[in-house]
């Protein structure tokens, strides 16, 4: 009989994973790490003292009057200061002796590389500021960035920045339709765009779909185009102008204006489940101060010898944080990389790794468990021993593929640290630390110093050592968020409101034995089954600890007897042959052995692909419609939407063997 939580127990979220396998930091990095274990307990004990030491890592124009005025949910950071981002990502390196330093090896697709070092970058971000003055961009319009992965991108990020204007960057594979609602919501003037870039070894259009989204939107004055692929585009006179003819006439010489703590930077929309999305807005000082520490204390940066590369699209947050203003302000030098893993060939990544000696490697889950699927011979070929730091960020990452990364990638040497975030927050809150933490497949252990996390249940209390609930944030912290765009309503309800005081990012999250931090995927994805909250991390974990799945995707769908029932889909490994019902009834033999007979799933499907977001994120919402026969929700942010007719026509002949 189906039971509700309240009489079942008093579990918010289930417990269901053990995991035993402990890493602790390696000797000669802990010994030279720039967090050490004492900083967090200085950090604790007076946080705001302790992020004002890190703001100062920053060039201030005017020192800031005071570190926080907190009138909750609105808050101020540095009030007061004032400072230009560009400035400190930038000219600061050039004016201090380091203008040779390379800031980006960028590498495109089809193999043409560029070498940008901090000196050129300053000249091409002074071009680019005067070009978007000339075209009548002032401070506070919003200029719209929808582009491939190429130097011009970062370019009109900081140029944006330098004259205090708002860039508002929209994925590039991102349809007319998306790309139209942010420009109607921002009010953008300007879209910077280019012709097209490369993607799976094809020039793709960009300035095409621009064309359709400004058609009937009369705000936007202009369109810069890049010249990337060389492809033909259509042309409106007066409008649309090429990034060659008027940024290359430009002076290099632009002096930038300070400008307040909280100016806005940028707005970065997220979609989440419901129609409108949401544009989250960051501004200046507590932002830059905290990208900036957390990319130096987290990643262990060491600025003259490190070679960064996170490998994620700028037009993610992912890519504002850890690709431009935490490399950049803390003078990296960074690999950038315009196109797929496996382009021409599955070794792309790895052969990148060997070519620039990348010291500190930075990726989503979904790539590590693509590359599982594609077989460790592949980065076997590869000399990987320039790596020293591993990052994972975007979703939960299984044990399992922990574990593949630290040991194939990793050579079974690096630190792995799986950064827990979001666009809203910033920069990174929960993470381990390299030469601190003592490191387990699948937990991000504990939040940063300066940073108060929690997981609490229903009712708001602490949850105990071995309790799962919800994870929230007790005090503000400089990146957060200052507002969504234009709603401040929207704001407050979507993050102040389901707990007194608490800011609430809508994760599922539990403390294990240690104290430290798991995450489970989101509470909207949390099924009920026969009364227990069970995650789908968990789930999906247990499923990828088998041996032949590299990939896994569970969902809750209406059932009779226990109200939902787990139905999941899984990739198997590239050795793993066709599956078959031996497999399914393997695979669910193995979940109830792993977490109990109460996680085993209904059914099993196997798939070719599972629908993800530009960032790799898996979107349950619409297997949850597949497997409850509805129709289906809004696709618009999905990669590649012909993945679920693919998966909806596996659906039928599934059998559930009770
Ligand atoms: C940075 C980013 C935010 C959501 C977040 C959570 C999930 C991100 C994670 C993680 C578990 C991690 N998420 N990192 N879950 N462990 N290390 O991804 O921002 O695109 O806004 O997504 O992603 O669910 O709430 P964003």
């Amino acid at each position: 009989m189906a039971e509700t939580p309240r009489e079942q127990g008093h579990e918010t979220l289930s417990n269901l994973l053990q995991e035993t396998r402990r890493f602790p930091p390696p000797a000669d990095l802990a010994a030279a790490a720039n967090v050490k274990p004492g900083d967090l307990e200085a950090a604790a004990d007076d946080r705001l003292a302790f992020w004002e030491e890190q703001a100062r890592r920053l060039h201030w124009d005017r020192p800031w009057d005071s570190v926080l005025n907190w009138n909750p949910p609105f808050a101020e950071w540095f009030g007061g200061g004032r400072l230009n981002a560009a400035v400190n990502c930038v000219d600061r390196h050039v004016d201090a002796g380091r203008g040779d330093r390379v800031a980006f090896h960028w590498e495109g697709e089809p193999g043409d590389t560029r070498t940008i070092t901090y000196a050129q970058l300053k000249d091409m971000v002074c071009q680019a500021s005067n070009a978007l003055l000339e075209l009548g961009v002032a401070k506070g319009d919003r200029v719209a960035v929808y582009m491939p992965m190429i130097p011009e991108t970062v370019v009109a990020m900081l140029a944006c920045a330098r004259i205090g204007a708002v860039h508002m960057v929209v994925f590039g594979g991102f349809s007319v339709e998306a790309l139209g609602t942010r420009l109607d919501d921002s009010e953008a003037k300007v879209v910077i765009t280019a012709d097209g870039g490369y993607r799976r070894g094809k020039a793709s259009g960009l300035k095409a779909a621009v064309d359709d989204a400004v058609r009937d939107r009369p705000a936007v004055e202009h369109v810069l185009v890049v010249r990337r692929t060389g492809q033909d585009v259509e042309w409106t006179e007066g409008r649309d102008v090429w990034w060659h003819d008027i940024v290359d006439r430009q002076s290099t010489d632009h002096s930038a204006e300070a400008h307040d703590a909280e100016h806005p930077l940028y707005i970065m929309y997220t979609s989440g489940t419901t129609a409108k999305p949401k544009g989250i807005l960051h501004t200046t000082g507590g932002y830059l101060t905290q990208v900036s520490y957390t990319h130096w204390a987290v990643f262990d940066l060491k600025a003259d010898t490190d070679v960064f590369w996170t490998a994620a699209d700028i037009g993610w947050v992912t890519g504002h944080s850890y690709i431009v203003y935490g490399p950049l302000s803390n003078g990296a030098t960074s690999v950038m990389y315009e196109g797929t893993p496996d382009t021409p060939h599955q070794g792309r990544f790895w052969e990148i790794v060997e070519k620039y000696k990348v010291t500190i490697a930075y990726m989503a889950p979904t790539a590590i468990r693509t590359f599982m699927k594609w077989g460790a011979d592949i980065p076997a070929r590869f000399d990987l021993s320039s790596l020293r730091v591993l990052g994972s960020v975007g979703e939960p990452i299984n044990p399992e593929a922990y574990m593949w990364y630290r040991t194939n990638i990793g050579g079974d040497r690096t630190p792995v640290v799986d950064t827990w975030w979001q666009t809203e927050t910033g920069a990174i809150m929960v993470s381990p630390l390299p030469g601190v933490s003592s490191g387990k497949p699948g937990a991000a252990m504990r939040p940063l110093p300066g940073v108060v996390v929690d997981v609490i249940d229903d009712e708001a209390r602490s949850v105990p050592n071995g309790g799962g609930g919800y994870i929230v944030i007790r005090e503000p912290w400089p990146a957060m968020l200052r507002g969504i765009w234009g709603d401040p309503e929207r704001y407050k309800k979507t993050y102040w409101s389901r707990f007194e005081g608490l800011y609430f990012p809508g994760d599922g999250a539990k403390r294990d034995e240690d104290g430290d931090i798991w995450l489970l995927g989101r509470v909207d994805d949390v099924m009920l089954i026969s009364g227990h909250n069970i995650s789908t991390t968990e789930v999906e974990s247990a499923l990828v600890s088998h041996p032949k799945v590299a990939e896994a995707a569970v969902v809750g769908a209406t059932d009779p007897v226990t109200g939902q029932a787990i139905v999941s889909f899984v990739i198997l490994r590239g050795e793993a042959g066709e599956g078959g019902d031996g497999l399914v009834q393997e695979l669910r033999t193995h979940v109830g052995e792993s977490l109990g007979p109460i996680a085993k799933p209904r059914q099993i499907l196997v798939v070719p692909e599972l629908p993800k977001t530009r960032s790799g994120k898996i979107m349950r919402r619409l297997l949850r419609d597949v497997a409850e026969n509805r129709t289906m929700g809004d696709v618009s942010t999905l990669t590649d939407s012909s993945v679920m007719d693919v998966i909806a026509a596996k659906l039928p002949d599934a059998k559930g063997d009770e």
